[in-house]
């Protein structure tokens, strides 16, 4: 068959999740394509490829794009729709929501989608096709979720070819990413993986990780075919139940280029630190979320204390590390003093970059019943037209239109104040302008000019100007039009 999957954005960052299914089909024989939709001759080109299928993978908020882009295509192209990702993980319904929504796939996708299309293509009965709601002569069919992927190393590599074919930038970035490990047995409220694992429950591990071996040998690909000079893992949190020792040996004698990762710190000692340094570890991301120990604790569900943060935070610079914070304002009964408290933890350990959100309850997360349960978020929103920003906006209702205006502003001079805390009594003047596109500009540039300091890549003159181009494409998207626009 012919697949086609279809991003209604520019993307900046490699769509692991779709990489990993085109291997998968092009494994079963399938020819598959990527487009992006607002590349030039995207019609034209979708037209010719002349797809059985359009495939789309849609997170909360990117669902109203794909759908709506879907509806369009659907008019001129004869072909199946079906949609995967967070969104319907969480929201099969979604299936309800469009009669040109033929499948939804709930979880994993690889052996889902093969199973799907290897039924289609033979003309067998497909209705019972686990992790698929499916609409088959205007009825829909909910399955159950099949067995987890337990032994990862079992995947095939995710394509990366088919997208770079697409999207130059994306190649010839020297910034790669891989993802070594799934799932995360931890119970934060805002977070996927608690529902996750309430759907997966039986059915498997909860984390699972690629051997080391594994991962080598993926990064040793990549390295021979494209510009590759510093690696992201963008696991939720790296190496939950490894040591980092062996991963460490193998990486510095066959890989050698420097990484960032994601950690807990909870999860971090002394020695798991030298080995990632050890390793070629040159910065972490480490989730603080709030400094206020009520909202971080009873709202959020970190389950960490300040101490322990303090201690791998210092631990970790002292290792020669560079820490970057992320951190979520905006909260259910926050208060601006409580942002504050947020703001003075990141200040006072000196991160090198503190990356600051809007809570945005997502369907499915507790934090999304909490907020239902107790009316905090705006009349008229819903699961459809909730925003996907947890950058911009926010839906949630705070004690005051004043206070709400004050949380979406901080948001964007938050990294910016931490890095110049003598700032602060300037930028709480600021804050009292009403939001705008200024301040959003000013938060995406400083960002992006920040961590290009903390985090010294290599990048030949071709290089940088796609990756340069590919930034601003994805920064002026916030400014033109989109479905970031939307309701918040
Ligand atoms: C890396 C990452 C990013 C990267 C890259 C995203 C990307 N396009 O891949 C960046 C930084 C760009 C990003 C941005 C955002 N992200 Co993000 N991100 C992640 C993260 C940490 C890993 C994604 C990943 O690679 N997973 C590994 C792959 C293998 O899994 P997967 O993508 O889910 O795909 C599998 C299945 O979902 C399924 N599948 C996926 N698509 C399809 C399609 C079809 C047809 C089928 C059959 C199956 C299928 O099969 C795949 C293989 O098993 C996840 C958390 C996580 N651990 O998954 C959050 C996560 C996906 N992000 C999330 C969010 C909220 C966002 C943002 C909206 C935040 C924002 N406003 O800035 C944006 C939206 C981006 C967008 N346009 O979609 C949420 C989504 C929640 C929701 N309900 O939608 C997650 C789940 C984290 C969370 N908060 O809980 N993100
Ligand atoms: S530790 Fe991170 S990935 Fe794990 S549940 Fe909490 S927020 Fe999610």
């Amino acid at each position: 068959m012919r697949i086609a999957f279809i991003e209604p954005a520019i993307a900046h960052v490699e769509p692991l999740g779709i990489a990993y299914l085109i291997q998968i089909l092009i494994n079963d024989g399938h020819t598959v394509k990527y487009f992006e939709s607002p590349r030039k001759d995207f019609f034209k080109r979708l037209k010719k490829f002349n797809p059985d299928v359009l495939a789309y993978s849609v997170t909360t908020g990117k669902h109203r794009l794909c759908r709506t882009l879907n509806a369009s295509l659907r008019k001129k192209i004869n072909a199946i729709s079906l949609f995967g990702g967070p969104h319907c993980t969480f929201y099969p319904e979604f299936i309800e929501s469009s009669n040109l929504i033929d499948g939804i796939c709930r979880g994993e996708g690889e052996f889902a989608i093969s199973e799907l299309l290897k039924k289609m293509e033979n003309g067998k009965k497909y209705t019972k096709t686990n992790n698929w709601w499916l609409r088959v002569d205007g009825k829909i069919y909910k399955n159950p979720v099949r067995n987890k992927v337990n032994d990862l190393d079992t995947l095939p590599f995710p394509n990366r070819d088919v997208i770079y074919v697409e999207n130059k930038g994306l190649s010839q970035t020297p910034i790669k990413r891989i993802i070594a490990s799934r799932g995360c047995p931890f119970n934060c409220s805002y977070c996927f993986n608690r529902p996750y694992n309430a759907l997966y429950a039986g059915k498997g591990k909860v984390n699972s990780h690629r051997s080391p071996r594994n991962l080598i040998e993926e990064l040793k690909i990549i390295q021979k075919k494209y510009p590759f000079t510093f690696l992201k893992i963008v696991d939720d949190t790296f190496g939950f139940n490894m040591d980092y020792g062996e991963f460490a040996e193998l990486y510095k004698t066959e890989i050698g280029l420097p990484f960032m990762c994601n950690v807990r710190p909870n999860l971090l000692n002394e020695d798991k630190i030298k080995n990632l340094k050890k390793a070629g570890c040159v910065a972490v991301t480490m989730a603080v979320e709030s400094g206020n120990e009520f909202i971080r604790n009873k709202i959020l569900n970190r389950n960490l204390s300040e101490e322990i943060m303090s201690k791998s935070i210092i631990t970790l610079k002292r290792n020669g590390l560079k820490v970057y914070t992320q951190n979520i304002i905006g909260n259910p009964g926050e208060t601006f003093e409580m942002v504050l408290e947020t703001f003075k933890f990141s200040a006072k350990h000196q991160v090198d970059f503190a990356e600051c959100f809007l809570l945005t309850p997502f369907y499915g997360t507790d934090i999304y019943k909490y907020c239902v349960e107790n009316k905090y978020i705006e009349d008229g929103i819903n699961i459809d037209n909730m925003s996907q920003s947890i950058q911009l906006g926010s839906c949630i209702k705070f004690n005051s239109a004043r206070e709400k205006k004050y949380m979406i502003n901080f948001q964007k001079f938050f990294s910016f104040g931490v890095k110049h805390p003598q700032m602060l009594p300037f930028i709480k003047i600021l804050i009292k302008l009403p939001p705008n596109k200024l301040f959003v500009l000013f938060n995406k540039l400083y960002d992006a000019w920040r961590t290009s300091r903390i985090i010294k890549v290599k990048f030949n003159i071709v290089n940088l100007f796609y990756v340069v181009k590919m930034n601003l494409d994805h920064i002026f998207s916030y400014f033109i039009k989109t479905d970031h626009n939307s309701k918040f």
